[in-house]
């Protein structure tokens, strides 16, 4: 049976009876926007013969740079949404505060419109990342760090689309995982993975080895432990350089993703608001850990909307050992 997206948020909507429509609304702006990015993503090898960002290309469009175009596409659609107060990304340093200041303005979006952008160049897997919380009470449309500086387990919906060999986005509204892929023919996005669990083991680490003699104590004792079998098969390793892609596939076949602090980036380098907490939120959906190397993920209090957070998160056992080399405040 076809199930679009925008049929699986309406059934989801029914978990907000408040929602009155307006957050499928809302998430149907995030849909339209990255089906923009992803027209754009595919002719980026073009670009020599429609011209560099700053070019005017043979439509007489200036052309951008695509994480700009991709910043831009998701603001504009956004912005269109009275459900939205505020919206946050990479791109901007401060947050945007949306020009209707309406009454019913209930959610704060903070996003990562291309995450991994460098990788285009190459034509490696690049990715969208988004994070949903709702306006805090009694909090106005003027104290917009206030929506935003939220531990990740306010959010009330996150997800990513992947730009990969096919386009898919995958979300939750806290009921589960969902992963739906774009069929480029009608422009919709349709349900192909419903319900995702990561599995409780997979087979491969996913870390930049290169940093490893900055890595705190017991990071390398555990990758050594999964390369030389301790848990029961020697794991591979797996390692992109793009976070969506990275996360995908730990998602669908398990496994364990770092990115620990480094001497380079100490707090590491994956930024909380918009990387780290909506994989968090995903990876705890689907039944796997996150944490930043001492503490839950979602429990984090932001400080900074680009805050940057290292990133362990994976398959429970995994984790489990993870947890067994590098000691945490509780165990998750
Ligand atoms: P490194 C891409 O630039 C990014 O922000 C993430 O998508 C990715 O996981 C990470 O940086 C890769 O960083 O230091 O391994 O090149």
């Amino acid at each position: 049976m076809i199930v679009t997206v925008q049929q699986h948020i309406l059934q989801d909507q029914k978990r907000f009876p408040g929602a009155s429509g307006e957050f499928s609304w809302l998430l149907s702006g995030i849909t339209l926007a990255t089906k923009m990015v992803q027209a754009r993503v595919r002719r980026a090898g073009l670009s020599d013969i429609l011209g560099d960002a700053g070019d005017i290309n043979v439509q007489g469009e200036v052309q951008q740079k695509l994480d700009v175009y991709a910043n831009e596409a998701l603001m504009h659609c956004l912005s269109a949404r009275t459900s939205i107060g505020v919206l946050a990304s990479e791109e901007n340093e401060k947050p945007v505060i949306m020009g209707h200041r309406s009454k019913e303005a209930n959610y704060a979006v903070v996003f990562d419109p291309l995450d991994g952008s460098s990788n285009i160049d190459v034509n490696v897997s690049v990715g969208t990342t988004f994070s949903i919380m709702r306006r805090p009470e009694g909090v106005g449309c003027d104290e917009p760090e206030k929506w935003l500086l939220q531990p990740g387990s306010k959010q009330i919906a996150a997800g990513y689309v992947c730009y990969g060999s096919s386009t898919i986005l995958v979300y939750s509204v806290g009921n589960g995982v969902h992963g739906f892929t774009l069929d480029p023919s009608v422009g919709a996005y349709l349900l192909s993975h419903p319900n995702i669990r990561m599995p409780q083991q997979g087979k491969y680490y996913s870390v930049n080895e290169a940093y490893r003699d900055g890595f705190p104590p017991g990071y390398n004792e555990f990758i050594d432990r999964l390369r030389l079998g301790a848990l029961g098969q020697r794991y591979a390793s797996r390692y992109i350089g793009s976070m969506v892609a990275d996360f995908h596939r730990t998602l669908l076949k398990g496994g364990v993703f770092l990115y620990p602090p480094t001497a380079e980036h100490p707090k590491g380098k994956l930024r909380m608001l918009y990387e780290a907490n909506p994989i968090a939120y995903l990876v705890e959906q689907a039944g796997g850990v996150a944490t930043d190397g001492r503490r839950r993920v979602l429990d984090l209090q932001p400080t900074a909307i680009h805050q940057r957070t290292p990133l362990i998160m994976g398959s429970t056992v995994e984790m489990a050992e993870f947890q067994r080399c590098v000691p945490h405040e509780n165990s998750l």
